[in-house]
């Protein structure tokens, strides 16, 4: 019994320290600054190219690589620890990609056969630097290597900061939104202007692997009101497992799906969000669920031209994450029983 609560303990240290279960910001970009996001994915070598749109004379502030594997253990073969992503050799245009950070999700609670969605992510801001200096149209190519097969594609998200630019914010999460529904809070450090202003700009990107266009696709909320039931699908991959892949941004358009109830709506994972904000807002919310069970949203880029201060997520209840996953672990190391399904987010 004793080797079974250490075994346990073990177990939840792990989770705790590679997975997380929501979205949370890995930087807000404050200023004159915009974003460039594209997606490819393939089981071919090379993968495809990776495009970005950088304005001429633009400084490089951020640049990120993502890798999404399969599920794990749905593919006992898929990528689940860093070294798995450094050594199979993905390279973006002929340059090895060191990846410094796992992103992860659970399917859960209701898909213990889907399992984990270890992502990788890569700074790669030296690289896009040096590749796209002086700004311009790029398009690079990708190498998955040795893991291919068991690798969705790649999601390429750059800020950058620009003087012809309005003044405005990006941020950029990551990490896999609970598919029994989850929500994130946007807050604005000060009260939006007028949302009619045809330069009010309020773009929503999101990156999601394993999904596959109407089948298994999941429904966004933007402040209580549908948004799409389309989201997912394989607009920037193949349809084929390695090949699971999309991501608003370069080439699609921010009109949003004419049928925000239909899973079959025309989506491209760019979403305007202009017509669910109003004047005077403080902060709106975002929520998403996948009823499928199976897709993994671990990417979410907005731009908005107001002053975006802070973003919070909130876990739906009786499903663990970031904060609760850590709650759990002191729970089972004090011995206690008993545990109630819904968690104190701390
Ligand atoms: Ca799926
Ligand atoms: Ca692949
Ligand atoms: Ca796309
Ligand atoms: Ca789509």
């Amino acid at each position: 019994m004793k080797k079974r609560i250490i075994a346990v303990i073990g177990m939840a240290f792990v989770a705790a320290s590679i997975l997380r279960a929501d979205l949370q910001p890995i930087g807000i970009w404050n200023g004159k600054v915009g974003m460039s996001i594209d997606a490819v994915g393939s089981n071919s070598s090379p993968v495809g190219l990776i495009q970005a749109q950088i304005p001429v004379g633009a400084t490089i502030k951020a640049a990120y690589l993502y890798s999404a594997g399969t599920p794990y253990p749905w593919y006992s073969n898929s990528p689940k620890t860093l070294a798995d992503y450094n050594s199979s050799g993905i390279t973006l245009a002929g340059n090895a990609v060191t990846f410094d950070a796992l992103v992860g999700a659970s399917a859960i609670p209701n898909r213990p056969d889907i399992g984990n969605w270890f992502t990788g992510r890569a700074d790669v801001t030296s690289i896009v630097t040096s590749l796209a200096a002086g700004g311009g149209n790029f398009s690079w190519e990708v190498e998955e290597g040795r893991l291919n097969d068991r690798i969705d594609g790649e999601v390429l998200a750059i800020v950058y900061e620009h003087s012809s630019l309005a003044n405005g914010s990006v941020v950029l999460l990551d990490g896999g939104l609970n598919t029994a529904g989850e929500t994130s809070t946007v807050n604005f450090g000060t009260p939006l202007g007028d949302v009619t202003d045809p330069n009010f700009v309020a773009d929503m990107s999101l990156g999601i692997s394993f999904s596959i266009t109407s089948s298994q696709t999941s429904q966004i909320d933007i402040n209580g009101l549908r948004l799409s039931s389309a989201a997912g699908g394989i607009d920037d991959g193949i349809g084929s497992d390695g090949g699971l892949i999309t991501a608003g941004g370069i080439g699609d358009t921010n009109g949003n799906p004419g049928s925000p109830f239909s899973n079959s709506s025309a989506d491209d994972e760019l979403y305007n969000l202009k017509p669910f904000l109003n004047q005077g807002d403080t902060s709106f919310s975002i929520y998403s669920k996948n009823p499928s069970n199976d897709d993994n949203i671990f990417f979410m880029g907005l731009h908005i031209t107001a002053d975006i201060s802070q973003v919070n997520d909130t876990p739906a209840n009786g499903v663990p994450d970031t904060g609760a996953t850590l709650l759990f672990v002191g729970v089972a190391m004090s011995g206690l029983i008993g545990l109630r399904r819904r968690f104190v987010r701390r």
